[in-house]
């Protein structure tokens, strides 16, 4: 930008007049907002960070004592990344990562949202959740789609607390003034009603086949309800032998059985298996990423800074930022989502190997 004293006192005068002006009718020029325009790579806000579950776990247990789900609306525990407001509700990106916790006995009363939700069991066996008529019992590893405007709540029938990692899109769909809320509740009728067995979804839409008089209510989203850890692991085990992805080893991407692609229109979801003495190469895309850690331990490499994870912990990976995995002392397997699919649809997904710029 050309300003300053160089300029002839009068047209610094008349541009400042000017300006002000602008100012008045609402109206900014660009050229003294230029940055926000022209920018050679992405400005990245978020920053690379770690909540260890070892943190969080006591927390969990004191939240537990201290607000009922009811009080809460659902008792989450926000991952904020340290670089944005309190309230954005902003992991990373335009993404959100939370825990969730239900003591034994309680519940989570229904209601819909128009953010798009999923879940990641990290502690307990047997709350449910209920989504739109059916109900899956979640277990550790399990991974379970809770598309937009879809009823939902959770109980907690089982004799242990339950945590699971919840990720939405929330503040994209905040981003686009898009966000609507509505309760269930009629009377005292806090679960919606159930109209399916449970695993219908799987043995409907999820085993490779389908049911050849049912059309599918929606392409675009997931109709599998829960995705079974144990089916989801012993896959990534039996391609442990592929020589897979030099920057993420073997990853296995959860899909919408219908169309191949991501589970929820905003979100992709991955597991992926960092085999013992594996060491991934580094790269970086503009996909904003949470992972969780769901087996074993390991480190990261993210902008040049070593961050080591074990089991149960959960990171963030900012757009354009480098970075690279390891195993230590074994295995380890990583769950993680990203915003993937919003970038994919608007062309704006770049990846580049480590070194190079595009
Ligand atoms: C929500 O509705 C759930 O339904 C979980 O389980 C986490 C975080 C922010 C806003 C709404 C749920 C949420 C949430």
């Amino acid at each position: 930008m050309t300003a300053g004293p160089h300029l002839p006192n009068d047209l610094q005068a008349q541009r400042a007049a000017f300006h002000a002006e602008l100012e008045r009718l609402s109206i900014m020029p660009l050229w003294l907002n230029l940055g926000a325009a022209v920018q050679s790579e992405p400005r990245v806000e978020g920053v690379p960070h770690i909540w260890r579950w070892r943190d969080i776990k006591p927390m969990m247990l004191r939240g537990g004592d201290l607000i009922t789900p009811q009080e809460a609306e659902r008792r989450v525990l926000m991952l904020i990344n340290p670089a944005f407001d309190r309230k954005s509700a902003r992991t990373i990106g335009m993404i959100f990562g939370g825990i969730q916790f239900l003591m034994p006995g309680e519940i989570a009363d229904s209601h819909r949202h128009s953010p798009s939700a999923h879940r990641f069991i990290i502690e307990g066996d047997g709350a449910y959740t209920a989504v739109d008529g059916e109900r899956t019992l979640m277990r550790k590893g399990d991974y379970v789609t809770t598309p937009a405007w879809a009823w939902h709540d959770h109980g907690n029938d089982s004799a242990q607390p339950m945590a699971w990692l919840d990720g939405l899109d929330l503040p994209f769909v905040n981003l686009l003034d898009a966000n609507f809320f509505e309760d269930y509740a009629q009377g005292d009728h806090q679960r919606q009603p159930i109209l399916r067995e449970s695993e219908d979804s799987l043995h409907r839409w999820g085993r490779g086949l389908r049911p050849a008089w049912q059309a599918p209510a929606r392409s675009d989203l997931s109709p599998v309800l829960n995705y079974r850890w144990t089916t989801s692991r012993d896959a990534l085990h039996a391609l442990r032998h592929d020589a897979g992805s030099p920057f993420d080893g073997i990853i296995l991407e959860y899909v919408n059985p219908l169309t191949g692609g991501p589970t929820l229109p905003t979100l992709s979801a991955y597991l992926q298996l960092l085999r013992r003495d594996e060491h991934t190469q580094a790269h970086r895309h503009t996909a904003s990423t949470i992972y969780h850690v769901a087996e074993g331990g390991g480190g990261s490499r993210i902008g040049g800074r070593d961050i080591l994870w074990e089991e149960g912990d959960t990171f963030v990976i900012p757009s354009w930022v480098e970075h690279e995995h390891w195993s230590t002392g074994g295995e380890a397997v990583l769950f993680s989502y990203s915003d993937r699919p919003i970038l994919r649809a608007f062309g704006l997904l770049r990846e580049a190997a480590s070194g190079r710029k595009d």
